[in-house]
């Protein structure tokens, strides 16, 4: 549900700062993690698709080949309050997404065409938070 994934994207997005110099992704391009889910932001900076990776691998949540570790990601959304309603779909639209592009070899450019895919899926499956609904539970996190 769009509830449990602003808990997830509050959290998650906790880990962008720490990401930002490695990544290269500047705050002209994403000041705030939860502005991903905004209407207007697009999804297609290759640096964000590297801030990504950076900030999964935070929490476990990649293979070595940088594609998702289902396992990993399936327990880290079940986590949060009511995650198991939302784990199972989560893990599904990503992998879809994931099979999309799996002929990328460039591992960013290949993550945020992942990204930009599960975000028009999840808003399609009614999932998608509102960011006012993410920057309510910020503070918990
Ligand atoms: O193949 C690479 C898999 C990368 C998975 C991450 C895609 C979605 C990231 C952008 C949105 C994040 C919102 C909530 C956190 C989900 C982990």
């Amino acid at each position: 549900t769009a509830e449990v994934m602003s808990h997830v994207t509050a959290h998650f997005g906790k880990a962008l700062e720490e990401c930002r110099e490695e990544s290269g992704l500047s705050a002209e391009v994403l000041e705030e993690f939860q502005h991903f889910w905004r209407e207007d932001f697009e999804v297609v900076h290759r640096e964000l698709g590297c801030a990504i990776i950076c900030m999964s691998n935070k929490f476990s949540l990649l293979q070595d080949d940088s594609r998702m570790h289902h396992v990993n990601m399936h327990d880290y959304v079940k986590s949060f309050p009511n995650g198991e309603v939302l784990s199972g779909k989560l893990v599904d639209l990503i992998h879809n997404c994931e099979k999309k592009y799996d002929s990328m070899t460039d591992d960013c450019d290949r993550v945020v065409k992942v990204a930009a895919c599960f975000k028009v899926d999840a808003k399609a499956a009614g999932i998608a938070p509102e960011v006012a609904m993410i920057e309510a539970v910020m503070e918990k996190y």
